[in-house]
């Protein structure tokens, strides 16, 4: 009933929240004294302070203190510590300007306002005069919000896997994370909470983190139409601006901000078969022999909530898993990791030889009610209690739990039900009293804590398991997030349905949630409720195919989603599409590395690369797969053409030569092309592998080197490759081969080289396979390192040249004379 009555108060609350002359908001006046410091300033305003910081290069900090007093400094998403940048402070009669680089905040005077311009003056992001700042007391804290003026033009992209288009723009979107099962396009909050949105216009972005845990709302135009606003329920006035203009900047600077996601582990880069659920043990078994048998590629089973005894987490059923061991070491042996859930719910099982239970009240681990009483939910297990996240030593407490699991053979695990979710109580999670203590000896209630519960539930896993297999890469699944979880977790979008309109919205989720820091990330292929039909599957695994984290799932009474079950024709095109993701790896693995180093996604969208091309702002369904292939998928059921425009430049359709310019008209495909039509960029120069079942098995033969010889003369012919053990954190002590390709054409000559750029690891080739696509001519000669070869290819109809590179990692030349 409390719970109830506090969603009724909050639904009509927020009815109001966006409007700025509602009852009561106190908006910013005029500044009174203002402090200069060596990073920005501190403005009076009545009992109000303003701070404006230049917090490291590119990224300003905004915080406001109502009542004068600036919280102490903790963030849960942000690891970067302010960085001295140099600042230019400026004070005019009617306003102060922080410059820090190619980017000025304009502190004005009356009212207190701050806008954001570049160097030119030009506005980037501008507070309306007649809209400053504002907070409003209530009974459960005071609310905060900024609104600022909304160009005609702009776009906005971000905020985690919010429903429905890419672009946010003209809707409001809460930041709740929230058990959505069947969640649709105007769905709203999700399983995620990450506050962070990028402004683009005219080809120029930056982003905007607000970091407030606390229930936020974000309004792009809905409200009213010149206006995007942003506030939280409670909890600090305190964003960042994170200047551009490039939208890869934007990105590198809030992944600085919140961290990175991790080098994952290959394996994790494979196909990964799940159900809810594979039980019993010879299910399971029955489910790798036949992906081996059916040769379709894999490298992971999940297993779902079943494995576990009356549902109580970490323990295992054995009646239904007599061999669990034994079972996860054939697995292993066939190539298949296997990944267990570990839902975050304990069971609530005293005086009953529950390790995790009897531990966890001997650790005094558990949520309590403000009364002092443990907070007890209702969850799969029953009755249930809940880590207090918040403490070190109980996150310490609860990755100790894995060892067991760890001992087993496991080689990942599911963080799943994190918001957290709890069944029969309004709201569907934790009472909102429920009391959480903090490492300094204070409590919060669960509203300032929700959205990051799930993150904390998920680093406590990842801090576990590196103190429990300190060499190796930790696998995590999480659910829900805040803004920083991809430091610890990759993830999925949580239950879809087996629905066109499902497989339509995976794209704009999966770049949503890269453009957001999570770029290791995917959706349930096939959909979880629900059963496919087998084109819609088959469309699914061709899609799925390109997703950071590609795994097939499905809900319990579906039928059954596996690459076999619609027959050969259908299990064709399956395996068709997951070999070529095998072959891709070297590419694919090339690219989480550069995602671990910068932050930049594995799926961009267009204007990520090309922010200037317009077309592509409101383009939901195509992509680039790293830096040099462009997806244009089938997720439809259309029966006339489809249509595809390509990014700016020249293209080859993907293993071919068949070159391509992007047009005004799209070109038309057939209606239901097959495979899902892809196109290497002209000057890319793309990595792959012979074709093996998992990543644990060493390819037979070269590395490929596919090189898409672009136009004479141009300067922009690169590929890149990055290899090492993939598993273990060796390459942090410079265990790791990286290789740079670049080559050119002139009117004599292609040329191709490799430079290796640091020689850390022996790969696993000793000869590089090199065709280079777009050579009509026969060629004169084909020299490497300066000496004619023989045995180089030339294919008339295919208009390649094919040729041998002898040895594994080392600088070579290659020259195809014309
Ligand atoms: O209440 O563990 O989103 O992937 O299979 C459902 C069972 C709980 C929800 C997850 C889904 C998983 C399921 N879980």
């Amino acid at each position: 009933m409390k719970a109830m009555s506090w969603a009724l108060a909050v639904a009509l609350v927020f009815a109001v929240a966006g409007s700025a002359h509602a009852g009561g908001w106190r908006h910013l006046g005029d500044a009174g004294r203002i402090e200069r410091r060596p990073d920005g300033v501190v403005v009076q305003s009545g009992p109000a302070r303003l701070q404006v910081s230049v917090h490291a290069d590119g990224v300003f900090r905004v915080r406001l203190a109502p009542e004068g007093t600036l919280d102490g400094d903790a963030s849960w998403a942000v690891v970067q510590g302010a960085q001295a940048a140099p600042v230019t402070i400026e004070e005019t009669r009617d306003a102060v300007r922080v410059r820090a680089g190619d980017t000025v905040a304009i502190v004005h005077r009356a009212p207190l306002r701050v806008d954001f311009v570049d160097a030119d003056g030009r506005a980037l992001l501008a507070e309306d005069a007649s809209l400053p700042m504002a907070w409003l007391p209530g009974e459960h804290g005071t609310r905060v919000r900024v609104w600022k003026s909304m160009p005609a033009d702009e776009h906005y992209y971000g905020l985690g896997d919010k429903a429905g288009p890419l672009d946010r723009r003209g809707r409001a979107f809460a930041m709740w994370n929230s058990e959505s099962y069947g969640w649709q396009g105007t769905t709203d909050p999700l399983y995620k909470s990450i506050p962070f949105f990028i402004g683009l216009r005219g080809g120029a972005a930056y982003g905007v983190f607000f970091d407030n845990a606390h229930r936020s709302s974000f309004d792009f135009g809905k409200e009213s139409d010149g206006t995007l606003s942003f506030g939280a329920e409670d909890g600090p006035l305190d964003y960042y601006f994170i200047a551009g203009p490039q939208p890869a900047q934007v990105i590198e600077r809030y992944t600085a901000l919140t961290g990175r996601t991790p080098l994952p582990p290959l394996w994790s880069l494979g196909f990964q078969q799940s159900r809810y659920t594979y039980h019993p043990e010879s299910k399971v078994r029955e489910i790798a022999r036949t992906l081996r048998e059916h040769r379709i590629p894999s490298d992971a089973i999940y297993l779902d909530i079943d494995y576990q005894k009356g549902y109580a987490p970490f323990t295992v059923d054995r009646a239904q898993f007599p061999t669990f061991e034994k079972m996860i070491a054939d697995l292993r042996e066939a190539g298949l990791r296997t990944v267990l859930i570990t839902d975050l719910h304990i069971k609530h099982d005293p005086d009953n030889g529950y390790a995790a239970f009897d531990s966890g009240m001997r650790n005094d681990a558990f949520i309590r009610n403000p009364d002092g009483s443990l907070y007890i939910g209702e969850v799969w297990p029953g009755d249930s209690v809940f880590p207090d996240f918040t403490l070190a030593r109980v996150r310490d407490w609860w990755g100790g739990l894995y060892r067991d699991l760890a001992a087993m053979g496991a080689a990942g695990y599911w963080n799943d039900m994190n918001e957290p979710s709890v069944f029969n109580v309004p709201g569907n999670t934790m009472s909102l009293d429920a009391v959480h203590r903090m490492d300094d000896g204070t409590t919060r209630d669960h509203r300032a804590i929700h959205n990051v519960y799930g993150m904390l539930n998920a680093r406590a896993t990842y801090e576990g398991l590196l103190k429990l297999q300190p060499t190796q890469r930790p696998f995590v699944l999480t659910r829900a997030a805040y803004a920083g979880a991809q430091r610890y977790a990759a993830t999925w979008t949580g239950d879809n349905t087996a629905s066109w309109f499902h497989l339509a919205q995976s794209t704009p989720n999966l770049l949503s949630l890269g453009l957001s820091g999570m770029a290791m990330s995917g959706d349930d292929v096939g959909g979880f409720i629900g059963s496919p039909p087998p084109e819609l599957l088959t469309r699914w695994f061709q899609l799925g195919a390109f997703n950071p984290v590609f795994r097939n799932h499905a809900a319990t009474d579906t039928r059954p989603h596996e690459a076999w079950v619609d027959g050969p024709k259908h299990e064709a095109l399956r395996r068709e599409a997951i070999e070529l993701r095998y072959r891709l790896m070297p590419y694919l693995y090339t690219a989480a590395e550069e995602n671990a180093r910068t932050g930049l996604p594995i799926m961009r969208p267009v204007f990520l690369a090309y922010p200037k091309a317009e077309s592509f702002y409101g383009n939901d369904r195509d992509f680039l797969f790293g830096g040099d292939l462009f997806v244009a998928p089938v997720v439809d059921e259309r029966l006339d053409a489809h249509p595809v425009s390509l990014p700016p430049g020249a293209w080859y359709a993907f293993g071919t030569s068949q070159r391509l310019v992007a047009a005004k008209e799209p070109i038309k495909l057939d209606p239901r092309p097959s495979p899902t039509p892809l196109y290497a960029r002209a000057g890319a120069i793309v990595p792959m592998q012979a074709l093996v079942q998992h990543t644990g098995e060493t390819p037979k033969g070269p590395l490929e080197l596919q090189v898409y010889l672009p136009d004479a003369g141009s300067q922009d012919c690169r590929g890149a490759l990055y290899q090492d053990d993939g598993e273990t954190f060796g390459y942090r002590d410079g265990r790791f081969l990286r290789v740079a390709y670049a080559c050119s054409v002139d009117e004599s000559a292609a040329s191709v080289g490799a430079q290796v750029a640091h020689d850390g690891y022996a790969p696993w080739w000793n000869a590089t396979r090199v065709t280079l696509f777009g050579v009509s001519r026969r060629p004169s000669s084909v020299r490497v390192d300066g000496k004619a070869i023989p045995g180089w290819k030339h294919d008339a109809s295919a208009k390649t040249v094919t040729l041998d590179v002898q040895g594994g990692a080392r600088d070579w030349k290659v020259e195809v004379v014309r």
